[in-house]
């Protein structure tokens, strides 16, 4: 009916209109996509509408609605923020800026992301610490357990150089495992920093009972965590474990995961679970189980992963379908988890419980499924089934997604 460059003018015009008259605000924002069949960036205008969490996407180079306002699984304002990465319909969509003024005065001074770290000396306490996180209302967007090196601890603390107490920093900081982690909440920089507490433990203890460091910190040189101080340390420091590009990498290796592949199982907290915040909640049951977590990480699953990860129930689980769009719905945590047992995946499935929530909650009222799974394919966890499954699993995810 109209010509293209008409249709684009009009496109433009409903754009400035932000009231969308259901009582609603519709924001906009622009969102790039990666199509792999034909290998290019596909940019997008992604218009989020919150009167009923409605999607809807313009394809910027053909001019043309891509999805119609739809409904979209899992998604909500607080999902959106320059950087996140959201799955609609299976794909992931990286928001890559805002796409108009009153969408970038809206969203743009508060959310904002921040570098946090768990250190070596609460590798035991990661539930505990989790939980305290989503607490303060932080989302976790990014995250890894890795191992530093002599030299990343040195670059990481590079504007301590010089400084007597260096030396001893970098021997604690490679003595163990961190949890690195990309945090996001409004004004997440300061808010962290607050979270965390003073350097100094001991002082944290009097001036901030509630904080982390007076928590679990001992005095200024174990301290529990670190937060960074600025938007320029939070850039940097995001950059040595979370690369965005290779750019970023220049030449240098990112930390290594912590995994072991020995002895091991594999544990996925699900989309669902996350986006519920209950990250900190399973892994705190896990440790309190008497497991140790050796690896850990989150993953955006894409849909041929996904389906590769479940191939085994394909035609035998009648909700594989709903398991694999499921997995691929938000970030996923895998955990390479082991015990000091020889048999730790049938061990561990016993910790999990029956697939079925409702089931377990009758059966077996202690298990994780019974605790935070709400239906077969919303059941917050999944373990590998086969003892000789454990190892593989833990493979795919540390060794070939990683
Ligand atoms: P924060 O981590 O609170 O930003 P910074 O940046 O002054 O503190 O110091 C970085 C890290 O160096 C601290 N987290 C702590 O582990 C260590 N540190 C700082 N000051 C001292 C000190 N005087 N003695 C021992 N370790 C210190």
């Amino acid at each position: 009916m109209f010509s293209g460059k008409l249709r684009f003018l009009l496109m433009i015009a409903f754009m400035l209109f932000e009231q969308t008259g259901d009582d609603g605000v519709r924001y906009s924002f622009i969102a790039e996509w990666f199509d792999n069949e034909s290998q290019t960036l596909r940019k997008f205008y992604l218009m989020y509408f919150t009167a009923d969490d409605t999607v809807e996407l313009f394809d910027i180079k053909n001019n043309n609605t891509f999805l119609k306002r739809t409904k979209c699984e899992g998604i909500s304002a607080k999902d959106i923020y320059i950087g996140a990465i959201i799955t609609i319909f299976s794909r992931q969509m990286n928001i890559a800026d805002f796409a108009d003024n009153f969408t970038r005065e809206k969203f743009g001074k508060t959310l904002q992301k921040t570098f946090g770290m768990l250190k070596p000396d609460v590798a035991d306490k990661y539930g505990e610490i989790l939980k305290m996180i989503y607490a303060n209302d932080f989302k976790i967007t990014k995250l890894k357990m890795a191992r530093l090196t002599k030299e990343q601890a040195q670059e990481f603390y590079k504007e301590h150089e010089g400084k007597p107490f260096l030396p001893f920093l970098v021997e604690f900081m490679t003595s163990g495992p961190v949890l690195a982690m990309e945090l996001v909440a409004e004004n997440g920089i300061a808010k962290w920093r607050e979270t965390i507490g003073p350097t100094d433990s001991e002082v944290a203890r009097t001036s901030a009972p509630e904080s982390v460091r007076a928590k679990y910190g001992k005095d200024k040189s174990y301290n529990a965590v670190h937060g960074s101080d600025s938007v320029e340390a939070a850039e940097r420091e995001l950059s040595i474990f979370f690369p965005a590009s290779s750019r970023d990498l220049d030449g240098k290796m990112t930390p290594k995961t912590t995994a072991t592949f020995k002895n091991c199982t594999c544990c996925v907290i699900k989309p669902h679970a996350v986006q519920e915040g209950l990250l900190g909640d399973i892994i705190y049951e896990i440790q309190k189980s008497g497991f140790r977590i050796t690896g850990m990480q989150m993953f955006y699953m894409d849909y041929p992963n996904a389906e590769e990860f479940y191939e085994v129930y394909k035609g035998v689980v009648p909700e594989c379908t709903a398991m694999v769009s499921q997995l691929v719905s938000g970030p996923c945590v895998a955990l390479e988890i082991v015990s000091d047992t020889p048999d730790t995946p049938s061990k561990f499935r016993a910790l999990v419980g029956p697939p079925e929530p409702d089931r377990a909650r009758e059966l077996r009222p202690n298990t994780l499924r019974a605790k935070f799974g709400k239906t077969k394919v919303l059941n917050a966890i999944h373990c590998s089934d086969l003892p000789e499954d454990g190892l593989l699993e833990v493979e795919y995810f540390f060794k070939i997604l990683s």
